[in-house]
């Protein structure tokens, strides 16, 4: 996918955002779904020039979009020049190509999207591993698509394999040692990870995590517990690698908190197994806290997608529901009567130290407890 660069020098590809309303998606907000993928085609630097919203009834096992759709869509790319779409939903190999082939486009799915903000918000070589790996993989199911450029070549290159061996076989094979690669620099920094958090479990010091949904204010609260300068932006991913700080409540003994990366809404379960490493750390955490921007009109569907990812990762753990950012919230009352249902759970503001007492408080607390 382009990016925007120095305007002079590159020139931006013609893209349009195809936002679609899916059948699978069930949410009760579509314009919402809508506004956040074109918030991650901005986080991941590009100006759609064309923005195109379709329904569907049905989607297509081998194109993705049914075949009056697809013309539709191959006119209107026709007739604003397009060069690239990118679609909010995500798509197999072969229903990638077979668009790409009628619309004559580069196409872009949601997984490559995500992807791609991934690999410029991952800092630690953990989460550069795990993105690569991520990358990678994606990269070689796309193989399968191609066909034409890809036609049998004679092994002239080939450090491996013989004459005959398809170009095609070159790259999966190559692609394929570059995993394996990636896969050992992960292990080994795994392993690290363990010794660390051997240690942390020897200590018995107790641990607790912040999760949630993207942007929701988790690396903010981070810094103001802690007094640290986590990056913390208006932005989704701003975080990806676990940051894991003491934290001193009061007269008592330390606590470790960490930090964690965001969830979205349909995040393509290869992205979840990618980030399983990072997130192991939720399996040995005391206590969850689980951020909510409580002033976004999708906090409850928020809370749902944080549940749906915690039982993918089979994480079953004592949890506290923080519903931040109540300063942006309009009806204080009425919105506070909406989170009786969510247990325990505490109501702040991560701008205020004031605002953010009762986190500290319920942590106070708990920890005296332990
Ligand atoms: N008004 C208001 N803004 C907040 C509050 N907490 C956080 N923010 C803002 O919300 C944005 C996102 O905050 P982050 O702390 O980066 O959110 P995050 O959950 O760590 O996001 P990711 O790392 O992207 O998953 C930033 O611009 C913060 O300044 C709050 O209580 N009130
Ligand atoms: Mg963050």
């Amino acid at each position: 996918m382009a990016k925007t660069q120095n305007i002079e020098t590159t020139r931006q590809p013609k893209t349009l955002a195809l936002c679609v309303w899916a059948p699978y998606n069930k949410t009760k907000n579509i314009d919402s779904y809508y506004e956040e993928f074109l918030n991650l085609i901005k986080t991941n630097g590009v100006v759609p020039d064309v923005v195109e919203k379709i329904k569907l009834r049905e989607t297509h096992p081998v194109t993705f979009l049914t075949s009056g759709k697809l013309e539709s869509l191959r006119q209107l790319c026709e007739a604003n020049d397009i060069e690239e779409v990118i679609i909010s939903e995500a798509l197999t190999s072969q229903q990638e190509k077979n668009m790409s082939d009628y619309i004559h486009c580069e196409i872009f799915d949601r997984t490559q999207l995500i992807l791609e903000i991934f690999e410029k918000a991952a800092h630690s070589g953990e989460g550069q591993a795990q993105v690569e790996i991520a990358m990678l993989k994606h990269a070689k199911t796309r193989l399968a698509g191609k066909g034409v450029h890809l036609a049998q070549q004679s092994g002239v290159f080939g450090l491996r394999g013989g004459p005959g061996e398809t170009l095609k076989e070159r790259e999966r094979r190559h692609i394929e040692d570059q995993i394996k690669k990636a896969e050992r620099k992960l292990g080994t920094l795994q392993k690290v990870r363990a010794t660390q958090r051997k240690q942390r479990l020897n200590s018995k010091i107790p641990f607790v995590c912040l999760i949630g949904y993207t942007n929701a204010g988790k690396s903010t609260i981070l810094n103001a517990l802690t007094k640290s300068n986590v990056l913390a932006e208006d932005k989704l991913f701003a975080t990806l690698d676990t940051t894991t700080r003491d934290l001193y409540l009061g007269d008592q003994k330390k606590t470790l908190i960490s930090d964690t990366v965001g969830f979205i809404q349909l995040l393509p379960t290869k992205l979840i197994e990618a980030f399983k490493s990072t997130l192991s750390e939720l399996e040995f955490a005391s206590l969850l806290l689980i951020v909510v921007d409580v002033s976004d009109s999708e906090w409850k569907n928020h809370i749902k997608v944080v549940h749906e990812i915690l039982d993918e990762l089979d994480v079953d753990k004592p949890v506290l529901y923080v519903f931040n950012k109540i300063d942006k919230v309009e009806d204080r009352e009425d919105t506070e009567t909406q989170l009786d249902e969510y247990q325990p759970h505490v109501v702040v503001s991560a701008n205020s130290k004031d605002e953010l007492q009762p986190l500290s408080a319920f942590l106070y607390n708990w920890r005296s407890q332990i």
